[in-house]
């Protein structure tokens, strides 16, 4: 597209990352041979990085997707570790003209299996310093709560010590919740939700990716979320579609993600035009992006350029809504515009 050069240029934030979705297949290798790690000998996507390349573009689904990234993840034991991963992300995001990213972690994948809170926060703490001192991008972490565990344990999860830690220092300043998402509705979560906003932390659902609009509803309604991951299938109810776009509540979408988990075909499929004309609030994301096959943010922008010919205007216009939604403070705002 003509228009690559500006979709290059355009400072971008990203606020849909999973940091343990950017583990790719060289690195769990590399990990898992230095940590003793066994990976599945029963699988053969697991006998090379090469094989398992080829095992991540056949994803049937969100849970199949899951299964791979939750052994992934398993290679990840020391500070040094989650350092290493971060740092992958934040260089390929700096390549990509990335200004400013929140990103999701998964503190109860880790500390089941016995990995501490605080080993995973020190690694990621290393990384982000250095990203904001290398690289010049700003960063926030956001603690995602899995949705296929049983929602007390989500609640316990939030009040550990060092995860409320975490909060006062300000280190971690919002909450997500992700993972399989049917049969979980959002409602399931109050409990943890209604105790995160009490703190004044900042918070953000998965929903509406293979969940139905009703799950956006209720995310809105019984959790109180700012913000919506995902959140397409919105466009099957429009009276939704003109609440979100009138409460400016941002959602976070991911193209490509959205293809490789056969959520839609093909990104033209996807509701982009329908946003824009209705004034919906919405930034483009990678979601996992060594898992989807090593898309990081700009060529989430540039699938959809293909798509939808957007018109430099338009650009323009997504990255200004991406910024005045995001939640780092005003100054730093007035720097990115
Ligand atoms: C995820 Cl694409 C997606 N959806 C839900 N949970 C997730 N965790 C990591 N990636
Ligand atoms: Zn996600």
């Amino acid at each position: 597209s003509p228009l690559h050069p500006l979709l290059q240029r355009l400072p971008k934030c990203e606020h849909h990352l999973h940091l343990e979705g950017a583990l790719t297949p060289q690195v769990l290798f590399s990990l898992a041979a230095k940590n003793h790690i066994e990976l599945p000998e029963d699988d053969p996507a697991f006998a090379s990085p090469e094989s398992l390349v080829e095992r991540y573009r056949e994803f049937e689904s969100l849970d199949d997707f899951l299964h791979y990234y939750y052994i992934g993840m398993s290679v990840l034991l020391d500070a040094g570790d989650f350092e290493t991963l971060a740092w992958d992300y934040f260089t390929h995001a700096a390549a990509d003209g990335v200004a400013h990213c929140e990103v999701f972690f998964d503190p109860q994948a880790h500390m089941e299996r016995s990995v501490s809170y605080d080993i995973v926060l020190a690694g990621f703490q290393k990384a982000r310093e250095r990203a904001e001192s290398e690289l010049g991008i700003t960063s926030e972490l956001i603690a995602c709560f899995l949705r296929h565990l049983p929602p007390a344990h989500a609640t316990a999860t939030l009040e550990h010590d060092a995860v409320q830690a975490s909060f006062a220092a300000g280190h971690v300043i919002g909450i997500g919740l992700d993972s399989s998402e049917k049969p979980f509705p959002p409602e399931l979560f109050q409990d943890v939700y209604r105790k995160a906003g009490a703190l004044g932390l900042k918070m953000t659902a998965h929903a509406g990716e293979e969940g139905p609009a009703a799950y956006v509803k209720t995310a809105l309604d019984t959790l109180r979320v700012q913000r919506i991951d995902h959140g397409v299938r919105v466009i099957e109810d429009e009276a939704l579609l003109q609440r979100i776009a009138a409460d400016k509540i941002l959602l976070s979408i991911c193209p490509i993600s959205n293809v490789f988990l056969k959520g839609v075909a093909s990104v033209a499929d996807l509701p982009i035009r329908q946003f824009l004309d209705a004034g919906v609030r919405f930034s483009i994301n990678s979601d996992d992006p060594a898992y989807f096959g090593n898309n990081y943010i700009l060529a989430n922008y540039c699938a959809v350029q293909e798509a939808f010919e957007l018109s430099a205007a338009e650009w323009v216009a997504i990255c200004e809504g991406s910024i005045d939604g995001s939640w780092c403070g005003q100054e730093r705002k007035e720097e990115l515009r």
